[in-house]
């Protein structure tokens, strides 16, 4: 049975005095000096967060990440051995997991402040190694220990640290923009869900089951261990659901994982509300900051769920930054400087004398502390002004930094005490941890300043500044918002002065830094700067520095025209660019890919068709092994064949399933006014666009959204055939669009330049190169085949010819060059871009019959297929 006189963090009897140990005092000493520099660098990056612009993402990872995570890994360390009676771990390894949880971190926030994805991903890597090594010793920990009553709590731990991994997983998607536009208010939210209430809150309902009675000074419940568990399966399982629900783009799903886990939080609160007697506390400024950041818990739950059940993601997204105060400061500082109030002294005491004048230094003045801390935290949550906001931050600040203070000071003593004891009895102290600690102080200071040199300040124009001013001043208005920048492009003449007038219409905030130039502070909503660029001369790239907004798509590019000597730096990249990827076209596809087929689908019944046409992105194999994201109609590109006779009436709804852009479409085959059907329509929307197919022949159909050229260079294209009158039956009917093929991300910079240059990675019938080489028609000798082709382009023609065969039928553009029973014969039908039209053949004999884009550097790329003729 527990008792005060059972202090499991090492204040009795019981467990034994291993903890007791120089080691392990030195140990603590160590992890919490870390634990302070991290605290002191978020204080710092608070305190300029207004200049600097990743600094509020780094204030508040430096402390969760840095300070929490430190002390999360110690401590749950600590408790699982005192609560599952076990061996304590191998200290070596120990400090190597703590060690590696520091660097790891250290690499993320490096990573992330100097943008450096590479460094980013290996910090999370290592961050995940330790994070999960730290979990593997927990659960072996179980096993072959002796249990105890409270084991169950080391469960609480071991959920934190698979939720860490999540969490880190998580925020280098974010932070690298592998999460994309389209998933990232889904992503970001279950990153704050997973780290927030899974690496932080389960630990903290875990240690207060013993840390509440323990500080209390009173008998834990007998119930405790049954209600442990329950709050555990509510709030793990509740967590796990929200998280699932959040990453899928599911709100209700969300909103019961939370409901879950605010059941668990507040079954908890009622046992401990319950544990409450008259008797003086062992330590009342632990338990009322410990009651406190209970509250805040209740508070940030109870919101969160209503945010999740009342508004859409994106809303949730934003709007949760307002929670974040009342969880970083009330809930997670709180706890952490109520535990510390109460376990430090006990951890770096060598005795009671000791331990009793520590906590009257860690205690000194807390009642004044523990109010300005949750005013600080009540007066920026409530709907008050500006200035009571700014109020309640420098109350918050003020009592972080004094009980830091105090840490110092208790860390200073223990450290003397450590080497009193180690004088007199021999044991090693720590260089080791001291050396580490100073370590990462000295490299994030280093990369602090490094960085801090040419993010603000200086309206000037860096380089390109060196050509003679045209005289010419030219403004344009940017916006930011749904992640992009607005417009994507600006051109201008060589030596033009630029002035970006930037507007943020998000309710999220950016900013705007433009290479080598300006930079923007963080613009809230509605806020406007302007940046003087002045004369340029050279092509740059404009972003927004919030962590993986440049990579989700916040970008652009300021293009000079007319520059005489014209190459500049970033069309001898996209060069390189384009001689980079080398497609093998003999390589087999991927097991299970199936080749779009060239059948022309006979013609519905009926004059009026109805087509319901979805814009969506879609990632599809276009060459072997070779997959690459298409914007598409239907999920295909080509989009689907429509097919009719003179005279029928095409009803298309578009629908447009892309949450990152709008688009529209464009019918070659029908003619009416282009106002109203082809104008381009945002994510969500539909559009019903009607047209009577009067003419017959082979045509077009594209996106009609700018810019056009990356719409249909990346799939937007598609065929509509219409069958001349009295239009002879053919044995075999196929159709064969031809178009570019671009690799690379959609819409990037390289992608585009190759595509400006007309320099694609490979040519393609029906989307993708070489298909029906590998899967090829099938004929017999003597059948009539007819073969439609449309030229979609964007850019290049084709010359079609098959090998072998002549054509007797040609039918180009709405009119026959040929028909049978003519002396004459034709080799190609010659499409410009966007023409289209067919020919007809038969094959004489039983063999191999190649069709190509007799342009031979087409063929050559992709353009060329098989006929095979069995006899
Ligand atoms: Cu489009």
């Amino acid at each position: 049975m527990y008792s005060k006189n059972d202090d499991p963090a090492g204040g009795g009897g019981h467990p034994p005095s291993r903890f007791k140990a120089s080691g392990l005092r030195s140990r603590h000493l160590g992890a919490h000096i870390l634990v302070a520099v991290w605290v002191v660098l978020a204080l710092s990056a608070a305190s300029i967060q207004q200049t600097l612009p990743v600094a509020r993402w780094l204030a508040i990872h430096l402390f969760l990440l840095g300070a929490a995570t430190t002390a999360i890994v110690v401590w749950s360390e600590h408790f699982a051995v005192a609560m599952l009676h076990a061996r304590p771990p191998d200290r070596r390894w120990s400090d190597a997991r703590l060690a590696g949880v520091n660097i790891g971190t250290l690499g993320v926030l490096t990573g992330v402040w100097a943008d450096r994805s590479v460094l980013t991903g290996v910090g999370c890597v290592l961050l995940i190694a330790a994070v999960g090594a730290h979990l593997t010793v927990l659960v072996r920990m179980g096993r072959g220990a002796l249990g105890g009553r409270l084991a169950p709590i080391a469960d609480y731990y071991r959920a934190a640290a698979a939720a860490l991994v999540v969490g880190a997983v998580l925020g280098w998607l974010l932070a690298t923009g592998k999460a994309g536009a389209e998933h990232y208010s889904g992503l970001k939210l279950a990153h704050v869900h997973v780290t927030l209430l899974g690496w932080i809150g389960l630990p903290v309902l875990g240690t207060l089951f013993m840390l509440w009675p323990t500080v209390l000074g009173v008998r834990m419940a007998e119930r405790t261990t049954r209600s442990a568990r329950r709050v555990l399966v509510l709030t793990g399982g509740g967590l796990l659901t929200a998280v699932a629900g959040l990453s899928a783009g599911s709100r209700p799903a969300a909103a019961c994982g939370v409901a879950f886990y605010a059941a668990g939080v507040a079954v908890a609160a009622q046992l401990f509300a319950r544990t409450v007697h008259r008797r003086p506390a062992i330590s009342a400024a632990a338990a009322w900051m410990l009651a406190a950041a209970m509250g805040w818990l209740c508070v940030g739950v109870t919101v969160d769920l209503v945010l999740l059940a009342a508004r859409p993601l994106a809303a949730v997204r934003d709007d949760i930054g307002s929670l974040l105060p009342v969880l970083l400061v009330g809930l997670v500082a709180q706890v952490l400087i109520g535990a510390l109030t109460y376990l430090l002294p006990i951890v770096l005491s060598s005795g009671p004398k000791e331990r009793a004048s520590l906590r009257a230094v860690l205690e000194r003045g807390w009642v004044a502390r523990v109010g300005a801390l949750n005013l600080g935290v009540a007066l920026p949550a409530l709907p008050l002004p500006h200035a009571f906001r700014t109020a309640g931050m420098l109350l918050a600040g003020g009592a972080g930094t004094v009980f830091l203070a105090l840490v110092v000071r208790v860390l200073v003593r223990g450290g003397r005490g450590l080497r009193r004891d180690a004088e007199q009895g021999g044991a090693s102290r720590r260089p080791v941890l001291w050396g580490t600690a100073a370590g990462t102080v000295l490299i994030v200071l280093a990369v602090l300043v490094a960085n801090s040199g040419g993010d603000t300040g200086s309206e000037a124009s860096g380089a390109g500044a060196h050509g003679a001013g045209s005289g010419i001043t030219h403004t344009v208005a940017v916006t930011l918002a749904d992640m992009r920048i607005r417009p994507a492009r600006i051109e201008v003449t060589a030596g033009t002065a630029l002035k970006l007038k930037i507007t943020n219409t998000d309710t999220q905030r950016h900013d705007l830094r433009v290479e080598d130039g300006p930079t923007t502070p963080m613009l809230a909503h509605g806020q406007t700067r302007t940046l003087e660029l002045g004369p340029v001369t050279e092509n740059r790239e404009a972003w927004c520095t919030l962590p993986g907004h440049r990579a989700a798509g916040m970008t652009m590019d300021i293009v000079v025209t007319g520059a005489a000597d014209g190459a500049s730096a970033h069309d001898g990249h996209s060069m390189t660019a384009t001689k980079g990827a080398a497609l093998d076209l003999s390589a087999d596809f991927t097991k299970g890919w199936k080749e779009r087929t060239a059948d022309l689908a006979p013609a519905p019944g009926g004059t009026v068709h109805k087509v319901e046409l979805h814009a969506a992105r879609a990632t599809v194999e276009v060459a072997p092994r070779v997959k690459q994201q298409m914007w598409t109609f239907g999920g295909t590109a080509p989009g689907p064949t429509l097919h009719g006779k003179v005279g029928d009436v095409f009803e298309v709804t578009l629908v447009d399933d892309d949450p990152g852009m709008g688009h529209g479409i464009d019918f070659h085959a029908g003619s009416l006014a282009p106002d109203k059907p082809m104008r381009t329509i945002q994510p969500g929307e539909r559009l019903v666009y009607r047209f009577r197919a009067d003419r017959a022949g082979a045509w077009l159909y594209h996106c009609s959204t700018a810019p056009m050229l990356q719409h249909m260079g990346n799939g937007m294209y598609g065929a509509v055939i219409i069958d001349p009158p009295g239009l002879a039956k053919a044995d075999h009917e196929y159709v064969l669009v031809s178009s570019e093929l671009y690799l690379g991300t959609p819409g990037s910079a390289a992608q585009v330049a190759k595509m400006r240059q007309d320099m694609p990675d490979a040519w393609v019938f029906n989307g993708v190169a070489n298909q029906y080489e590998q899967r090829p028609l099938k004929v017999r000798a003597g059948e009539r085949a007819r073969f439609w082709v449309i030229a979609a382009g964007p850019s290049d023609g084709i010359a079609f010819h098959i090998v072998g065969t002549v054509f007797d039928t040609v039918y180009k553009e709405g009119a026959y060059l040929l028909k049978p029973g003519g002396a004459g014969g034709s080799q190609v039908l010659d499409l410009a871009t966007a023409q289209g039209g067919f020919v007809e053949t038969t094959f004489p004999e039983a063999g191999h019959y190649a069709f190509v884009d007799h342009d031979m550097r087409h063929a050559e790329a992709g353009a060329h297929g098989m006929v095979e003729v069995s006899g």
